[in-house]
């Protein structure tokens, strides 16, 4: 049985692979932050009683920060795989906490691979890294490759190309199995409420349902190459399981912008929609309903507006991935269009809307929305 290791495993991406990993018949550690609140709500369903015989899910509290923690867990689970997957992940955050990016996205990296190398594991663990199509930035060539030059536009960007780089480096300094996976955006009903795509699903699904006013959104006009989380840990196994070490992207190949993403998500829903307006004016508005999806609007509504606080301090525009290297060395193909993958989150959202408002309706408080980034 193998053993594999998982920072972030209490994000999307972690309870995907966990999931994945212990169909493979892995056991599985996940490190997971100590919180004041719960934080494990996307992998409750796969949690195993510590005291049942034959428990192959286990966590550990630690946290990438926490040089000594890391290594200990490391020494205790001494795993095949180590997935690391953990980090301050959102662009326009780290804008604001560029110190706390770096210390976790980037010498959080360099911790694990230290801890790897010190405990004398360096041929046993294979070490995956979640690159990111951010590296990219300012685009230098489309369709972005394994080859296109780097040009990051944000403090997490930068630190994740030091991550990518330390990562090749112990590869070649030591011999380590360790790659690269250069992802492009993915997403699906486990995505984090504050990026792009579930704060539109979320969003308009709440909207939908009498439970908010409106959506407010930043670039409305960025591209990007959206895939399903599922296909892409798939792939992150993938890369784990080959004879030598190589870097890898992984995306669709095609591109849609934010307010096609808003259009799909709005006639999901029965929503047909017009966009008015330029810059930080543009609105759309109901034009027609069908379905019983959207009870609480009528034609005439303004259901989106643009509010410049999301816009970011420098923005990535359009990002497009080429997986021929993917499709052609590793047979990977992805399953899920992006079209599918937003009806399943709006299926999901629209569920958690209408119990909010059968709630409301009772008279019950239902959660407010927070914050959105
Ligand atoms: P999420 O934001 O959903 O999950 C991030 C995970 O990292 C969470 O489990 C979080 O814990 C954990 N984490 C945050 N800070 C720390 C820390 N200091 N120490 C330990 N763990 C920490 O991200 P995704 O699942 O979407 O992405 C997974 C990885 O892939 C990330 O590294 C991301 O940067 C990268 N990536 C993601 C892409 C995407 O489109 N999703 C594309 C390319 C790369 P908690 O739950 O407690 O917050
Ligand atoms: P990104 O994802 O920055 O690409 O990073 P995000 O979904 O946050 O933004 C995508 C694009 O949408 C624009 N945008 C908005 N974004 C957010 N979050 N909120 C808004 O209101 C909004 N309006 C427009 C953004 O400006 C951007 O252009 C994600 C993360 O998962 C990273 O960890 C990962 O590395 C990359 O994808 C690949």
């Amino acid at each position: 049985m193998k053993t594999a290791l998982i920072t972030g495993i209490t994000g999307q991406d972690g309870s995907y692979l966990a999931e994945f990993l212990l169909d493979k018949g892995y056991e599985v550690h996940g490190i997971k932050r100590r919180a004041s609140l719960f934080n494990t709500q996307r992998i409750d369903h796969i949690y195993q009683d510590p005291h049942a015989d034959h428990a192959r899910f286990r966590l550990h509290y630690g946290d990438l920060s926490d040089t000594s923690n890391l290594t200990r867990i490391i020494q205790e689970v001494q795993p095949d795989e180590v997935y690391n997957l953990g980090a301050q992940s959102h662009v326009a955050v780290s804008f604001e906490a560029p110190e706390y990016t770096a210390d976790v996205d980037a010498i959080g990296t360099l911790r694990l691979l230290e801890a790897i190398r010190f405990l004398g594991l360096e041929q046993k663990t294979r070490f995956y890294q979640a690159s990111t199509s951010e590296l990219y930035g300012l685009v230098q060539e489309t369709p972005q490759r394994e080859t296109t030059p780097f040009y990051p536009r944000s403090p997490y960007a930068v630190a994740k190309m030091y991550a990518y780089w330390i990562t090749v480096n112990y590869r070649e300094a030591y011999g380590m199995y360790a790659c690269n996976g250069i992802l492009f955006n993915h997403e699906s009903p486990r995505r984090g409420e504050t990026f792009v795509t579930r704060k539109i699903t979320r969003g308009l699904a709440n909207i939908a349902q009498g439970l908010e006013p409106c959506l407010y959104m930043g670039n409305i006009d960025s591209l990007r190459d959206w895939g399903h989380a599922k296909d892409y840990v798939r792939m992150q196994w993938m890369m784990l399981q080959q004879d030598a070490p190589e870097d890898f992207v992984i995306a669709t190949g095609v591109q849609y912008s934010v307010r096609e993403f808003i259009t799909w998500s709005a006639a999901e829903l029965g929503i047909t929609l017009a966009f008015s307006g330029t810059g930080v004016d543009e609105i759309a508005t109901v034009t027609a309903i069908a379905g019983d999806k959207a009870p609480a609007l009528k034609p005439g509504d303004v259901i989106m507006r643009i509010d410049p606080r999301y816009f970011r301090p420098a923005e990535v525009d359009t990002l497009l991935g080429d997986p021929s290297k993917a499709k052609a060395r590793l047979g990977w193909v992805p399953e899920i269009t992006a079209q599918e993958m937003c009806a399943e989150m709006i299926t999901e959202d629209l569920k958690t809307a209408r119990r909010h408002a059968l709630l409301k309706s009772h008279g019950m408080d239902v959660p407010v929305p927070v914050e959105n980034r």
